[in-house]
């Protein structure tokens, strides 16, 4: 990767960060929006390397860890923010808020939070690729508890059985609500779950940005030449609370302070200073230049119109 493209990989994990700290902060106040929110802060360099593996064209899956693989894929911070105030300019004309929202500008075709649906949901893209005859790879997220569920198998059996080009990216932050990985599943490495398809899998240090980087855009590659999908396991850590209505009690205390340690930012931040592609004073540049990205997002969100009453029943399905 060049070197500014290893800046802007910074500059990504920072935006995901500052962002998602100021959601969390303006959650606070029922004025602004209702409801908790659901944050990926400690995991943001999943998000932020797999975007930048990925071409325009290429489609992601998300779930209600959203925000990060939205930004990553090159989805506009006013949009996403003016989306979750519930305002009309929103992405959705807000009717979305944060955990349903859809970017097809960017092909970031859906954001379900019924936990496991979007893995079908990828290998249907993935199939519409191969049977069009167009050359995009389909990434679906989705996280460790997803992957006891049905749709999971019965999706990575078909996928694998007719090679799709698709990447299913585990991101296993050692929970899924309440529960840690070993009350709900006797797998250690979600990975290993990819041999009862067949498929190809990889374990990835998910709070290494450019290691991410790197087994995406292998795994892209791989699936444009034919050789079927790839299940990579981004084994990372969930800093908060499965929301921000979740005081975590059950998490201990030494565990997310030994977690804390590696955060991805500063992993990033450091392996950049040591290699001098990056001084102190530049990374604060960055700080400067995302900090008034996310206020300038804020602020287009407070200004924004709210959807007219009679818009309530306009582009919805039911
Ligand atoms: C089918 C379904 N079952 C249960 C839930 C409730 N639920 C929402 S998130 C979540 C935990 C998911 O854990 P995981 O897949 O590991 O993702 P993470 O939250 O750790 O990112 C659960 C059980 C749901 N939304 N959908």
């Amino acid at each position: 990767m060049e070197h500014q493209e290893q800046k802007n990989l910074l500059r990504m994990l920072l935006l995901i960060r500052r962002f998602e700290e100021r959601l969390v902060e303006l959650s606070q106040d029922p004025k602004n929006f209702g409801g908790m929110m659901i944050v990926c802060t400690g995991q943001e360099a999943i998000a932020a390397g797999t975007g930048a593996a990925l071409l325009p064209e290429d489609v992601i899956i998300t779930n209600h860890r959203s925000h990060g693989h939205l930004l990553a894929k090159g989805a506009a911070p006013d949009l996403i923010m003016a989306e979750i105030f519930g305002r009309r300019t929103g992405y959705n004309k807000g009717k979305s808020g944060t955990l349903h929202i859809a970017v097809p500008e960017v092909n970031a075709l859906c954001t379900t939070t019924v936990v496991g649906g979007g893995i079908p949901i990828a290998v249907g893209t993935a199939f519409a690729a191969q049977y069009t005859g167009q050359n995009y790879v389909t990434v679906c997220f989705f996280g460790d508890g997803a992957s006891d569920e049905g749709s999971f198998h019965e999706a990575l059996n078909m996928a694998s059985l007719w090679s799709l080009p698709v990447i299913f990216i585990c991101e296993n932050n050692v929970y899924a609500g309440a529960q840690r990985l070993e009350e709900h599943a006797k797998v250690k490495n979600i990975a290993d779950r990819a041999s009862a398809y067949a498929m190809r899998s990889q374990i990835v240090d998910g709070n290494d940005a450019l290691a991410v980087y790197d087994a995406v855009k292998k795994a892209r590659e791989d699936c444009l030449s034919g050789t079927g999908p790839v299940l990579i396991e981004c084994k990372t850590y969930r800093w908060g609370g499965h929301g921000t209505s979740d005081h975590q009690l059950y998490q201990p205390r030494d565990e997310i302070a030994a977690w804390k340690e590696r955060c991805p930012i500063e992993k990033l931040k450091a392996s950049l200073l040591q290699a001098g592609t990056l001084t102190e004073d530049s990374y604060q540049c960055l700080e400067s230049e995302v900090g008034q990205i996310v206020e300038q997002a804020v602020r287009f969100a407070q200004t924004s119109p709210w959807p007219e009453p009679a818009e309530a029943l306009e582009d919805v399905f039911a």
